[in-house]
């Protein structure tokens, strides 16, 4: 399939995916977010893909909902953006988080709006050093959409979760890295040599096991200390019938490199 707005590559067990409308910051119309979603269906469904890396082209990771792509006029009628979220972002963000692989978002620029949330959506975020995230939703009247209500207090706390939303100042990539919102804050020129070393790297590694993991990590916000013990035993029931379990031990024990299969 060819895309218009994305590029989607497969690479080295993973798939790239770059927002591709760098005129504009990569911010999304419709056909972004149908693409974007046809391109993850097809990285989930590909057996040969065991991670996936998102990242923007141009100076911008990606700057939410294009503006531009709505009629605002005073005589326009007032748009449903809940239909919007049900039709668009809640799905894509759904999709995304529900991955069974890990997702790693290298954010190349800024990260505003939708783009700041769906970034820290991801499994592992690494920023380039001149990158920012902007919760710029309270600049035009709108609430952090795209999860950022749930991901941002869990990230940082509600006080800075709650300045970052009330506000919309922008939080630079080693500032993010020092709060704990994201993995890691790279020189700009580093930054997808680093994501793409750790795509493959994860790519190799027992990717069922890193699914259940991503699992248990993101039920553990909804539950209290015994749900999240019984969640864990359920889950480590899964992981210890797979091939890579068996695999990993085996490798450990004759003191040789495991050959995961990521089942
Ligand atoms: C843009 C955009 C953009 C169009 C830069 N749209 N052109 C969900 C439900 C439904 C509807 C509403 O939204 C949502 C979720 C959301 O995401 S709401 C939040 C939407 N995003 C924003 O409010 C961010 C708007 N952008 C900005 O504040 C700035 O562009 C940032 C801070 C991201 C970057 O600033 P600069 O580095 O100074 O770049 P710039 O502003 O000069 O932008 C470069 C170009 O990109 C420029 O076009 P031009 O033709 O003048 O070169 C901008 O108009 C365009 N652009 N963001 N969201």
């Amino acid at each position: 399939m060819s895309y218009e707005t994305i590029q989607f590559d497969i690479r080295d067990g993973y798939a790239a995916i770059t927002l591709s409308r760098s005129e504009v910051l990569n911010s999304f119309n419709a056909l972004m977010h149908e693409e974007l979603k046809a391109a993850i269906k097809s990285a989930d469904k590909d057996p040969a893909v065991r991670c996936l890396l998102l990242t923007g082209a141009g100076r911008g990771f990606c700057a939410g909902q294009d503006l531009g792509d709505r009629n605002t006029a005073p005589e326009a009628a007032p748009p449903d953006l809940g239909h919007t979220l049900d039709t668009s972002y809640n799905p894509l963000m759904r999709q995304l988080t529900g991955l069974e692989m890990p997702v790693i978002c290298a954010v190349n620029g800024v990260a505003a709006g939708a783009g700041a949330n769906i970034a820290l959506a991801c499994d592992i975020v690494l920023a380039a050093r001149s990158a920012s995230f902007i919760q710029a939703f309270c600049k035009i009247g709108l609430i952090p959409d795209s999860g950022g209500t749930w991901t941002m207090p869990r990230l940082v706390g509600q006080a800075r979760a709650m300045g970052l939303a009330l506000l919309g100042d922008k939080v630079s990539a080693e500032q993010a890295e020092q709060w704990g919102m994201i993995w890691r804050c790279v020189d700009d020129e580093a930054l997808m040599g680093e994501a793409e070393q750790l795509a493959a790297r994860l790519a190799t590694q027992p990717t069922k096991g890193l699914a259940l993991i991503k699992r248990a990590i993101r039920a553990s916000a909804g539950n209290s200390f015994s749900e999240q013990l019984d969640l864990e035993r359920d889950l480590q029931s899964i992981a210890g019938r797979s091939h890579d379990y068996r695999e990993g031990v085996a490798a450990f024990l004759e003191k040789r490199k495991p050959q995961f299969r990521g089942e």
